[in-house]
């Protein structure tokens, strides 16, 4: 009888099942010796190896596979396009996110009847707001190495479009270098494998210690507003999301969201778009069969300036707090809440808590006491997970849509259910 093995999808989802239920065991336990050497020592460690080890995939990865892209494209017109229809799809699918989150919150209304008596609002900054200006001026690296050693993502972009744009004009004396890019490209992928390898061990231990940390106590005071924002990301992810693709692409809305599941799973545990970029372009290019041109270029630019999930928290916590303050924002507040959450994504990269810094500047725009934040503070890890799922989910579905639109899709990939499942 021969055995099926199975799947690391399935293996991982085990995995995240078994660290939810041990977490809130052990959070019930209250075990002295537990929090500090088994969740606070061994799992925290194995956790944090893992997300380093995907990390430290990122740059390197980016790098070679926007060179193989930039190469591919092969003619700057295409490459302006894809640019383009990118940048589009991304700013109007976060502005549509927030909007529907704002609806919703207005319609169930969380947070009234709150009062701030006793919430211990010590450590509470307000980050100021970037300018419009400054955000695009900084994309371009006044030094390139330094871009790379700090992995700042968009002056990456930037400076590796440059840099293949520069190789593209060379034409043939470049064929070697591009050679070398795209040999280097399939190592950095086959690194990919062999840290997804671990991803069991390492989804188990990230969620076993955040839920043996968090306790699901947190999440009682402020149900209301977990149970808003939770709906809303499910609906922007099942709904919203999978209507834009269906419209723009004409691809299957249920086929998708099988095979880009294991990021959002990768998404989930580690809370962080940019660790999740490996596992993300790996979905989209061997699951889903988009070029390699397109989705090295969509997914690191999506991971940095796409969050819906973001967004749709920053709405919902608008909200909230100005419930909780008796504040009523009106229509111009939340226009302004809107552009706000949009223009703070395009500055800020896919790390884990970079929803709530985002948050400190929305609220200062538009009056309200950012020390509301520290309501929400305990049960924002677990939103930020869910969240950080709905956030690469739209990478994908705007990648998907480009690659589609550019001929740059193989459907036949596409529709294959075992497509791109050799190392699962
Ligand atoms: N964790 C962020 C990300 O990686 C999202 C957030 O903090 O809201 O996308």
């Amino acid at each position: 009888m021969v055995h099926k093995r199975v799947s690391l999808t399935t293996q991982i989802m085990v995995a995240m099942g078994a660290g939810i239920v041990l977490g809130v065991i052990f959070n019930q336990i209250q075990s002295g010796f537990i929090s500090t050497y088994i969740t606070g020592g061994l799992l925290a460690m194995i956790g944090k190896m893992f997300v380093n080890a995907l990390k430290m995939l990122v740059v390197p990865l980016v790098f070679f596979s926007l060179i193989c892209g930039v190469t591919g494209i092969g003619d700057i017109r295409v490459l302006g396009r894809v640019g383009g229809k990118s940048f589009g799809l991304y700013i109007v699918t976060t502005a549509i996110a927030i909007a529907i989150a704002i609806l919703i919150a207005k319609i169930v209304g969380p947070g009234q009847g709150f009062t701030m008596e006793g919430i211990d609002t010590s450590g509470i900054s307000a980050k100021t707001a970037p300018s419009v200006w400054d955000v695009f001026a900084s994309i371009v690296p006044t030094n390139p190495v330094q871009a790379f050693a700090s992995g700042e993502m968009l002056q990456i972009i930037f400076y590796t479009i440059v840099l293949g744009v520069a190789v593209l004009m060379l034409g043939e004396k470049s064929d070697k270098f591009v050679e070398g890019c795209e040999y280097m490209n399939e190592v950095m992928m086959k690194i990919v494998s062999i840290v997804m390898a671990f991803a069991p061990l390492g989804v188990f231990c990230l969620i076993t210690k955040t839920f043996a940390e968090q306790g699901i106590d947190l999440f009682l005071p402020v149900l209301a507003y977990v149970l808003t924002l939770t709906g809303a990301l499910l609906l922007h992810l099942f709904v919203t999301l999978m209507v834009i693709l269906k419209l723009f692409s004409g691809l299957s809305p249920i086929t998708f969201i099988r095979k880009i599941r294991p990021a959002q799973i990768f998404a989930f545990s580690t809370a962080s778009s940019n660790a999740t970029i490996p596992v993300t372009l790996r979905c989209v290019t061997e699951r889903m069969g988009a070029r390699n041109s397109v989705a090295s270029f969509c997914i690191p630019f999506g991971a940095t300036i796409n969050m819906d999930g973001t967004a749709i928290m920053q709405g919902v916590a608008t909200v909230f707090l100005a419930n909780v303050y008796g504040i009523d924002l009106g229509l111009t507040g939340y226009l302004t809440v809107i552009a706000m959450a949009v223009l703070a994504s395009i500055g800020t990269a896919g790390v884990p808590g970079v929803g709530l810094v985002m948050l400190t500047m929305v609220l200062g725009q538009v009056g309200l006491p950012i020390e509301g934040i520290a309501l929400i503070l305990g049960v924002d890890r677990l939103m930020d997970m869910i969240r950080t799922a709905v956030n690469i989910t739209g990478d994908a579905v705007v990648t998907a849509i480009v690659a589609k639109t550019e001929g740059q899709l193989d459907i036949a990939t596409y529709e294959n259910p075992l497509a791109g499942t050799a190392d699962d």
